[in-house]
């Protein structure tokens, strides 16, 4: 089944011509997508009014009235806001929300209305496919020739052996590129892989039958475990055969320019293994062979054994840290001084996929504190595992002690927004996104409300209730970005860019400045972004961050299409 991508309301310009009104000065900022009909209904405003409106998009009638708070600051932006709630509005169709002259950008109510959008966070991952043709039928305007096959890579200096010496050949073929680059990370692979793998297992009843629209549509899997599985089989790749060791990344010598893949001649290496990288793929695997073991149960084997023999390796080889590139390489580095955290997550997706609890006493289970999740911190992770898979009382209640701190700070802030400073560094929409999946897990886990509306309230943020009135996912909303440092989407030579891509956001440490010109003059952690091309530290596209934000918007939309039914 083929959507639409984008959600417009092209009547609207009957109404009000957008034009001219750039988005801070609306005044008024919201989720420019919409809400569910029985969806907390949240906007702010830095207008100076008591009441608003809400007015049909085409027609400019006013339907419903409501107060403003009064304002109150919020530090992340640096400017004081009114909160405008118009929850009891349930009524299907498509909006603005009006104060005097000035009016919102439109926004639709509707009981499927993440559906496109759950859809393109997950079509990312196909768009973004290495070692394949993508054929006009399924990327339209996005089709491109195969780029990097990698069916041939050296062996780097930094990952050479007795048998495998510096330039011996391998094939690692397939996976997604990491990011704004081409490369494959085996770190940030594993805690994305599972997100997905997570979200999947969560909303199975929803997502099963979701048709991606990619080669493999047709075939008796669902598509979104087609789409996982295409990573999944790259990382496999990745493990030495001969001791279980798994190889940190898969990279050119250096960033290359913004060309397409398939033109670089550039050569790509296979570098050092580690036991962060390891310990990833160790429960990366272990998860997939529980959530592929009804599908295909030949390669949940195959995922359950290659966990084993990296766990294997991992106890000979605890310490091998990678800390820096090697001399003369400049690309990611996923660089991870302690590798606790990883052993307590391979540890318990390995005691829960084999049955055999003797993996457990390995590490430590219990932390006095826990933190959202991101690709160097999963001590969280097998927290979830045990919590959804296990019942665990202890690991519940760990979830949820989180979990409350974060409605906590939400609940003090005008904006209904938990990040906080720590949050809003690189990658921040990725935080959100994470923040986002933690409040679904605890609302599967409790069924209380106030994790599905903490829930809304981070994707509303990440969908434009923020600061710079911007819905932070190409191709979405009537502001967003247009310039991401993604190198496909530049170099493919059409204008917009790849559809579906969530960007890295504010990062108050812009650790780019010096060459972008576009950040604005307010250094408030939430103004902190860019759209430009150059701001790698506030505009790139990743894996780890289009994961979680794939799991928040499909869990939210799983939720909603369920409590429909239940309605009905
Ligand atoms: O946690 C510290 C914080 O305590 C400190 O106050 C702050 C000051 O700058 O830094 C914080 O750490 C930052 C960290 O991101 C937060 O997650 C580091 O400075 C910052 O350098 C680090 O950035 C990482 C970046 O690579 C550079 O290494 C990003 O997490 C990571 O997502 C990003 O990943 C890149 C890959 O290397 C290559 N592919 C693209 C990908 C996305 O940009
Ligand atoms: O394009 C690179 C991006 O994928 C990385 O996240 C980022 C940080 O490691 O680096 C980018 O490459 C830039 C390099 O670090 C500095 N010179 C400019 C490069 C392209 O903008």
């Amino acid at each position: 089944m083929k959507r639409k991508l984008l959600p417009l309301i092209s009547s609207l310009a009957l109404f009000v011509p957008l034009t001219g009104i750039s988005a801070a000065e609306t005044g008024i900022f919201l989720n420019q997508i919409g809400f569910p009909d029985m969806a907390p209904k949240t906007a702010i405003t830095n207008l100076d009014s008591d009441t608003f409106d809400v007015c049909d998009a085409e027609s400019g009638a006013v339907l419903f009235t409501g107060k403003t708070t009064p304002p109150l600051y919020w530090d992340m932006a640096g400017e004081s806001f009114r909160r405008i709630d118009f929850t009891d509005f349930t009524e299907n169709g498509s909006y603005v929300i009006r104060i005097g002259d000035e009016h919102s950008y439109p926004f639709e109510i509707s009981n499927d209305v993440y559906e496109s959008l759950a859809v393109a966070s997950m079509r990312y991952f196909y768009l973004n496919r290495a070692s394949v043709a993508l054929p006009e039928a399924f990327a339209g305007a996005y089709s491109r020739p195969a780029g990097y096959p990698d069916t041939e890579v050296y062996i780097h200096k930094s990952a050479a052996s007795e048998t495998k010496p510096e330039g011996f050949v391998m094939s690692s073929p397939k996976g997604w590129f990491d990011a704004g680059d081409y490369n494959k990370y085996i770190v940030n692979s594993g805690i994305t892989t599972y997100t997905l793998l997570c979200m999947y297992d969560l909303y199975k009843g929803h997502l099963e039958g979701m048709d991606l629209h990619i080669p493999e549509s047709n075939n008796s899997m669902p598509d979104v475990l087609d789409e996982i599985r295409w990573n999944l089989d790259w990382m496999l790749t990745m493990q030495d055969s001969e001791d279980g060791g798994v190889y940190s990344k898969l990279s050119t010598l250096n960033f290359i320019g913004f060309v397409m893949p398939e033109t670089s001649t550039e050569k790509r290496h296979i570098f050092s293994k580690s036991t962060a990288a390891t310990l990833d793929f160790a429960a990366t695997m272990a998860y997939a062979s529980r959530v592929y073991r009804d599908y295909d149960a030949a390669y949940a084997d195959e995922c359950l054994n290659a966990a084993k023999r990296a766990w294997d390796w991992v106890l000979l080889h605890p310490d091998v840290l990678f800390l820096k590139n090697p001399e003369g390489v400049n690309t990611g580095m996923y660089q991870d001084a302690d590798v606790s955290d990883e052993f307590e997550w391979a540890a318990m997706e390995l005691a829960i996929s084999t049955g055999d609890s003797s993996y457990r006493n390995h590490s430590s289970e219990k932390r006095d504190a826990y933190t959202v999740p991101c690709w160097p911190m999963v001590e969280l992770l097998p927290r979830y595992s045990a919590a959804l898979d296990l019942q665990d009382a202890s690991a519940i209640s760990d979830v949820l002690s989180l979990a409350d701190s974060l409605v906590a700070k939400r609940n003090a802030n005008i904006a209904l927004n938990p990040m906080d400073r720590k949050a809003l560094e690189w990658g921040s929409n990725g935080n959100a996104a994470n923040m986002g999946m933690l409040m679904l897990i605890a609302y599967q886990l409790t069924e209380k409300t106030v994790y599905l509306e903490t829930a809304q309230d981070i994707l509303d943020y990440i969908l434009g209730r923020n600061p710079l009135n911007i819905c932070y996912v190409t191709g979405f909303g009537e502001k967003s970005p247009l310039y991401p440092h993604h190198r496909l989407s530049h170099a493919d030579g059409v204008d917009a860019p790849y559809p579906g891509m969530l960007v890295g956001g504010a990062n108050w440490a812009k650790q780019d400045g010096a060459q972008c010109k576009g950040y604005p003059e307010s250094d408030a952690p939430a103004m902190c972004y860019s759209d430009e091309l150059g701001s790698y530290a506030s505009n790139e596209v990743a894996i780890n961050w289009s994961a979680p934000f794939a799991f928040l918007v499909n869990g939210i939309n799983a939720v909603d299409a369920e409590q429909s039914k239940t309605k009905e």
